[in-house]
């Protein structure tokens, strides 16, 4: 049996039970209760503090854990980042009073800056040469500078709005973080297998929210030129159509070239192109 932590409740907890849902896994009661276990497959699930996770994953009380790259990062235990998910993006970020005239780290110097990200933000003041100094809060960082506890805050950022109205500016980002899968380095045999049979299915889940099944019509003559625009998973399927010279062509296209794609396709002449969601996707 696989252990997994993931949060109790907070920004990560919906995205991590829904990609557990989507590979398959029924969990059949809610983070009311501090573990579950999964009905259909090999996985017991606890409900914890994102904090806490690393050290429960480093410890082995948990084998795998669901954890924002910051918090993997600061916590510095000695697991591995086995997996990124493309949810719960954010950045770690040095934000200033908007009215601080500011051009480059050394406007840091001597100054003071709220944060939770301790251990974060030294090393990046370290590799940097600033003697900026670090005080360490726990909540509401963003409050700092305007009450008087420090000039400047590290602190999480997505939208911006949180520093807008607190009347700050983004100077530095100092790191780019997204949930990701995290696990123990000692994993028994049986348990690194399951985490095998997980990730497929993670794969095919991640995969398939990058990809779309697309079907179009195209004269003959255009064949050549659309397969090498949609050269597929192996290589892409042709049905003749009624009409003599016409072909129905069925394939995947990257979610990232998709525009560029279509407009190509449109110059090959293709109509009545149907682009529908895939589900999952092994390739
Ligand atoms: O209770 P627990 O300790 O488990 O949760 P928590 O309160 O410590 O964490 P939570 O649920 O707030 O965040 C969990 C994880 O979500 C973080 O560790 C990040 O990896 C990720 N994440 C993504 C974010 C944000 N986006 C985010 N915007 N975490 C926090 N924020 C906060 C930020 O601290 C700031 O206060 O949102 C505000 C900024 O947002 P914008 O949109 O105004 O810029
Ligand atoms: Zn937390």
């Amino acid at each position: 049996m696989l252990k997994i932590a993931i949060q109790k409740s907070g920004r990560l907890y919906e995205e991590s039970v829904k990609l557990l849902k989507e590979c398959g896994i029924q969990l059949n009661n809610g983070h009311k209760e501090l573990k579950t276990v999964a009905e259909n497959f090999p996985l017991e699930i606890f409900f914890l503090r994102d904090d806490d996770i690393p050290q429960y994953v480093y410890d082995g009380v948990a084998d795998i854990g669901i954890v924002g790259e910051n918090v993997l990062v600061e916590k510095a235990k000695d697991i591995n980042l086995v997996y990124r998910l493309g949810f719960g993006k954010c950045r770690l970020s040095i934000a200033v009073p908007k009215t601080m005239s500011y051009q480059s780290i050394s406007d840091l110097n001597g100054l003071k800056i709220a944060t939770s990200y301790a251990g974060i933000l030294q090393n990046f003041l370290n590799e940097k040469n600033s003697n900026a100094e670090i005080h360490e809060i726990s909540g509401s960082v963003e409050i700092a500078p305007g009450i008087g506890l420090a000039d400047a805050i590290c602190d999480l950022v997505s939208s911006g709005s949180t520093l807008f109205t607190n009347g700050l500016k983004e100077v530095e980002v100092i790191l780019k973080s997204e949930a990701v899968l995290a696990a123990n380095k000692n994993l028994s045999e049986e348990n690194k297998a399951i985490l095998e049979k997980l990730l497929l299915r993670i794969n095919a889940v991640k995969t398939a929210k990058n990809n779309k099944y697309i079907m179009l019509n195209a004269p003959n003559s255009q064949l050549n030129n659309i397969f090498s625009l949609l050269p597929g998973m192996k290589s892409p399927t042709v049905v003749p159509l009624a009409e003599e010279g016409w072909s129905s062509v069925q394939s995947v296209v990257n979610e990232n070239d998709f525009w560029e794609v279509i407009e190509k396709l449109q110059q090959y002449q293709a109509e009545g192109i149907l682009v529908l969601p895939i589900e999952k996707m092994i390739v």
